[in-house]
């Protein structure tokens, strides 16, 4: 290698990049991405390289024909969990609403059971497993929620396991405290008691490290606004982004809740109306659509995309990985539901699985390709954001980079 070349660790050459800074609908061809470290060091036309590819980096990789994008971030996933819920799908396949088989003791509180009797390892396990279809979906950043431990052990147990799945595996996680997830059957008489326990496990967890952001589940079958509102304020008071699961099933001011509390997302928002939408820009909340669970439940009231639009509220896509309302494996799946359940644009579904994602998790560093970037980077054997999202099962990733290494 000549002494004046730049000396990257890795190059992409002849790539069709999103780059999803410049509009998700503008894709340049015949760039060129180049990596050193963790980040991205240049990009720009492979033309304007000086010198020689094989001169300037260690590894080149001839992406010819391929969609290079940022790599994907899920933003919104329960992925750490113990059994299943076939039995539950077979119910409601007969009928039952997910509201009744919660109501009968069901739901989120047999996850919670068999998350509690799964040993650390176990869990690990079972997680580990799971995390490898994200990784072979161009995933790089992915949420992680607790909520089904509910008691400080367990919770703890599902954070924890998060933390190291994050340092075993390429991928970045993100670690979400939803403790407030459902009233555990041994609080049943005692809701209000219920949230105070949350906030004590809160400090406690939040104390050793193990929380990023804080969640709630806001219905009418799980906590109300000012029981989300007394665990958000000492969220906020211990310097904790917030999010939330609003306006899922019904409406009950969910958006605005999370708004008054500059929640970074608020999470299905099916029956978010005008005034929600409007405090979601105020604050710059992202609205995360999450059609896998819509399709689950077969709901039929869409989320209002024109409101969001029109309001210029940002728009994340994500798989809610969970064994009750959706039991996926697949953000591809999802963002192919975004597209046909709620129409919106394969450009918008790309930009809401990387920059609004990034954004829903107060990331600032990924979700886009630019210099000093961190390089999280996928490269796809299809050419458009609509092939993406188009095919079903396609299995169309190239290569998935993470912080600079070749993960797939
Ligand atoms: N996310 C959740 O946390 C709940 N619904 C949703 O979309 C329920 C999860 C579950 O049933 O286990
Ligand atoms: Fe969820």
């Amino acid at each position: 290698m000549n002494s004046n070349a730049p000396g990257w660790d890795l190059l992409i050459i002849n790539a069709r990049v999103a780059a999803m800074i410049d509009g998700a609908d503008k894709i340049h061809s015949d760039y060129a991405i180049a990596i050193r470290g963790a980040s991205i060091a240049w990009l720009g036309p492979t033309n304007d390289l000086v010198g020689s590819p094989e001169e300037s980096a260690d590894k080149v990789i001839n992406a010819q024909d391929q969609l290079v994008t940022p790599a994907l971030i899920d933003c919104h996933t329960h992925l750490v969990f113990g059994g299943h819920r076939a039995a539950e799908f077979e119910q409601r396949l007969n009928g039952v609403s997910y509201e009744q088989i919660a109501k009968a003791g069901g739901g989120i509180q047999s996850t919670v059971n068999a998350t509690r009797a799964c040993s650390d390892n176990e869990l690990a396990d079972l997680a580990e497993k799971r995390i490898a279809c994200w990784l072979d979906e161009g995933v790089a950043t992915i949420e992680i929620k607790s909520g089904y431990g509910l008691d400080l052990a367990t919770e703890r147990k599902m954070l924890r396991t998060a933390r190291r799945l994050g340092e075993r595996s390429p991928l970045t996680t993100v670690s979400t405290f939803l403790g407030a997830h459902t009233i555990p059957a041994e609080w049943k008489d005692n809701p209000d008691g219920y949230v105070e326990e949350v906030i004590s496990m809160l400090k406690v967890l939040h104390a050793e490290g193990l929380v990023d952001h804080v969640d709630a589940y806001m219905e009418s079958i799980a906590f109300s606004a000012e029981q989300v509102s007394r665990v958000f304020k000492v969220a906020k008071e211990l310097g904790l982004p917030v999010k939330l699961h609003a306006d899922q099933l019904s409406s009950g001011g969910g958006a605005q809740v999370a708004a008054n509390f500059d929640a970074l997302s608020a999470d299905h928002v099916e029956y978010t109306d005008q005034q929600g939408a409007e405090a979601m820009a105020r604050s710059g909340t992202v609205a995360v659509l999450l059609p896998a669970a819509y399709y689950t439940l077969r709901e039929s009231t869409p989320p209002p995309i024109d409101l969001f639009r029109k309001h210029g509220v940002p728009i994340a896509v994500a798989t809610d990985a969970n064994p009750g309302t959706s039991p996926t494996l697949s953000l591809l799946t999802s963002m192919n539901m975004a597209c046909t359940l709620f129409k919106l644009t394969p450009a918008e579904v790309l930009a809401g699985v990387t920059c609004h994602a990034a954004a829903a998790l107060g990331l600032d560093d990924r979700g886009h390709l630019s210099i000093g970037a961190r390089a999280d980077i996928a490269m796809w054997k299809v050419n458009t954001p609509a092939e993406l999202c188009y095919w079903l099962g396609a299995r169309p990733l190239k290569h998935l980079i993470c912080g600079g290494e070749l993960a797939r």
